[in-house]
């Protein structure tokens, strides 16, 4: 079998332990209960290519644990959000509203939208009782994407809360493989989060930790303790790492295959078979699992490490063989203007010591520049100890990346595709081949909420030479605080 995260650092649970904060998941004592699956936004328009939505960041309550329900956030409703459908080639008209009593933004995560203010990184406040309108059109391929808040320093709470939705993109050459596609039936979302409660509630200052929140218990699309009915036999599985800190080392409890179809961008260009496979926080993996070989009664569970977290109960289906063409997709190789790397950007530290670049955030400075459309070359450094430091998840707004080395040795497998966040190890330098092909001001930092909350992060300006912009770039004060009240 194919697992070539098994020797890179799927096995290296020495992260965990050199971690005196590290909070090992354990099983709820919950009833079973079905897999949430989040359904679609319903526009409130369409208009030909044109569709409206309506967002709302709001509070709410959730019945989550036996007993008192757990006040929680959502867009839409009590927790999480609906599934937002983009197809490509069309425009969408979006309102953003606040209804929390506290300023929230809304970042479209691994979308190739404008920045700063489209893209809904801390520049684009929407405050309580506010609207913003954004208008877009998608131009980038088929991919599991998501919707977060970013107004940092109130991330990581924000996301702990509630806030969170997958934003799926579809497209014509995708529909021509005939993927499962039926949503909740055999098209899966899996969101992965972990939670504590204290009393049946969330209690986010309680469980904080400055190098990444974890939570006592997994919550899987808001779902305790979940369970789902196969009733196709191929199904395919949405992962997307929506933790604040933890990474998800997953496997079946008896090991059974898996085929990796797609990472954060869109379709890899050929499928990866796997039985294990490990995301750090923000990353997502489309695989489709074969459940032919099971009888209609059997049980098998999806776990991390060996922890048991969503179990799939084998109904009644038809055998069927799983036929993937050998090209998924084309992945186009984008030739750098320069063939030396052009940017070295550093992760460094842990707790409160964490830095990029050496530097804190600050939203008033431009830390770096790229012309629009130009390819360029990075180098991604963690200068964390390999004895005694972490995985710092390295994100970039605005755009998707193509990894070509990891400490110059070929990438692995599944990471031919297009990413917008990688795992980078202590002491590893990941290069990576980056183009933007839309301006603005975008943000790039470790995606370890606390450590992005923290300053973990910089900006980068990508210019059109022949159309200049001058951007209004928020203080942080500004941010936070309704300029329209006094
Ligand atoms: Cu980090």
């Amino acid at each position: 079998m194919n697992s070539p995260i098994h020797d890179y650092f799927f096995d290296k649970t020495a992260f965990d332990s050199r971690d005196g904060a590290y909070i090992h998941l354990q099983q709820p004592n919950t009833p079973e209960a079905p897999l949430n699956v989040p359904e679609m936004l319903t526009p409130d328009k369409v208009d030909g290519d044109d569709i409206y939505y309506t967002l709302t960041a709001q509070t709410g309550s959730t019945q989550l644990l036996t007993g008192a329900v757990t006040q929680t956030w959502g867009y839409n409703g009590s927790l999480l959000g609906p599934t937002v459908l983009f197809e490509t080639g069309k425009t969408y008209h979006i309102t953003l509203k606040n209804a929390l009593n506290e300023v929230t933004t809304f970042h479209w995560h691994g979308l190739n939208i404008v920045g700063p203010y489209d893209d809904g990184g801390p520049h684009a406040p929407v405050y309580p009782g506010g609207e913003r309108k954004i208008t877009f059109t998608v131009d980038q391929p088929s991919a599991t994407l998501w919707l977060h808040p970013h107004p940092c320093p109130e991330t990581a709470r924000q996301v702990w809360n509630g806030l969170a939705a997958m934003v799926l993109i579809k497209d014509d050459h995708e529909r021509s493989l005939n993927l499962p596609a039926d949503w909740g039936k055999n098209d899966i979302p899996v969101i992965m989060q972990d939670r504590t409660y204290y009393d049946n509630q969330l209690n986010y200052q309680k469980s904080y930790d400055v190098d990444g929140t974890l939570g006592e218990y997994p919550l899987i699309n808001g779902t305790l303790n979940p369970y789902f009915e196969v009733t196709s036999p191929i199904v395919r599985l949405r992962f997307l790492d929506g933790s604040n800190r933890r990474e998800w080392r997953l496997h079946f409890s008896d090991n059974h295959p898996f085929t990796q179809i797609s990472s954060d961008g869109g379709l890899l260009p050929q499928p990866v078979e796997f039985d294990h496979l490990m995301l750090t926080t923000a990353e997502r993996a489309d695989v489709l699992v074969n459940f032919s070989d099971y009888q209609e009664g059997d049980v098998v569970t999806l776990q991390t490490d060996d922890l048991s977290f969503l179990t799939f109960k084998i109904g009644k289906f038809d055998p069927e063989d799983l036929n993937l063409p050998e090209t998924l997709a084309t992945i186009p190789d984008l030739t750098p203007d320069d063939p030396e790397p052009t940017f070295h950007t550093v992760m460094s530290g842990m707790d409160d010591e964490v830095r990029l670049d050496g530097k804190l955030f600050d939203m008033q400075r431009i830390d770096t520049r790229q012309e629009l459309n130009k390819v360029a070359l990075w180098e991604v450094t963690n200068t964390n100890d390999m004895d005694d430091g972490m995985i710092h998840p390295f994100h970039v707004h605005g755009c998707q990346f193509q990894v070509l080395k990891r400490d110059g040795h070929d990438v692995y497998a599944n990471e031919h595709g297009w990413k917008d966040t990688i795992g980078v190890n202590p002491g590893e330098t990941v290069l990576i081949k980056i183009q933007f092909t839309k301006p603005g001001v975008f943000m790039y930092h470790c995606h370890i909420l606390e450590h992005e909350d923290t300053g973990m992060m910089a900006q980068i300006e990508i210019y059109d030479p022949k159309h200049p912009v001058k951007y209004h770039l928020l203080s942080m004060d500004e941010m936070m605080h309704d300029p329209t009240k006094k």
